[in-house]
């Protein structure tokens, strides 16, 4: 019995040995493609993660668009720096001062800071506003009115209104210089050129919403 169960055994121990020997190759053999289902599966995620991560940048750029209306008001301020003549001047221009009507007359005139900016509206035909700047230096006092649209500007460079500038048409803006001397008042006259052949109050006008704005700098020539 002992060399029967021996020989059992061992037959058993056989057996199992190629049992154990089958099932290693099956599993060897099927680790293979388990293997390569691992890298398909494993290839598979990174390419997924990728669609996924594609999926969830797009709705990106379309949220981006909704902060660039901010950053639009820069480019609608830097027309106001290039129209600045000298950086001394940088700080008045920001700020542009108001016509105080009624300012039709140059005793009247609404008195401007050296190198500033002034607006105001030609609200009617006969509209005139008159402006009045007393350099701290003599000098040439550069001055350009900026017209409203439609609007033909007439500059009057002296307190009598006698010396007319108008060189320029409707929209456009008109430049004109003066000289300056230190602590003497100079008056500026701006009004809307009329159809001289129509009544002033027949005329269909523009730029009556539409503020001009002047500009002076005094220069040390
Ligand atoms: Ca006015
Ligand atoms: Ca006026």
């Amino acid at each position: 019995m002992a060399e029967a169960t021996r020989s059992r055994f061992s037959v058993d121990l056989d057996n199992i040995e190629q049992q154990l020997n089958q099932s290693g190759q099956q599993a060897a053999s099927q680790k293979d493609p388990l293997a390569e289902l691992a890298r398909i599966v494993g290839q598979d995620d990174p390419f997924r993660a990728l669609l996924d991560a594609g999926q969830t940048r797009k709705p990106e750029p379309a949220r981006q668009p909704a902060p660039q209306p901010v950053y639009e008001p820069a480019p609608v301020s830097a027309p106001r720096v290039e129209s600045a003549p000298s950086a001394s001047d940088y700080q008045d221009r920001w700020e542009p001062e108001w016509e105080i009507e009624p300012n039709d007359w140059a005793a009247s005139a609404t008195p401007l800071s050296a190198g500033g900016r002034m607006r105001g509206y030609l609200g009617s035909a006969e509209d005139r506003d008159w402006f009045s700047i007393t350099p701290d230096k003599t000098g040439l006092v550069m001055g350009t009115v900026n017209a409203p649209a439609g609007v033909d500007i007439v500059v009057f460079r002296d307190e009598d209104g006698k010396k007319v500038v108008n060189k320029r048409g409707a929209g456009d803006d008109e430049q004109f210089a003066l000289d300056g001397e230190a602590g003497k008042p100079l008056f500026i006259g701006i009004a809307r050129k009329l159809d001289g052949k129509k009544d002033p109050k027949e005329q269909a006008l523009q730029g009556l919403d539409d503020p001009y704005e002047l500009i002076l700098n005094v220069t040390d020539k």
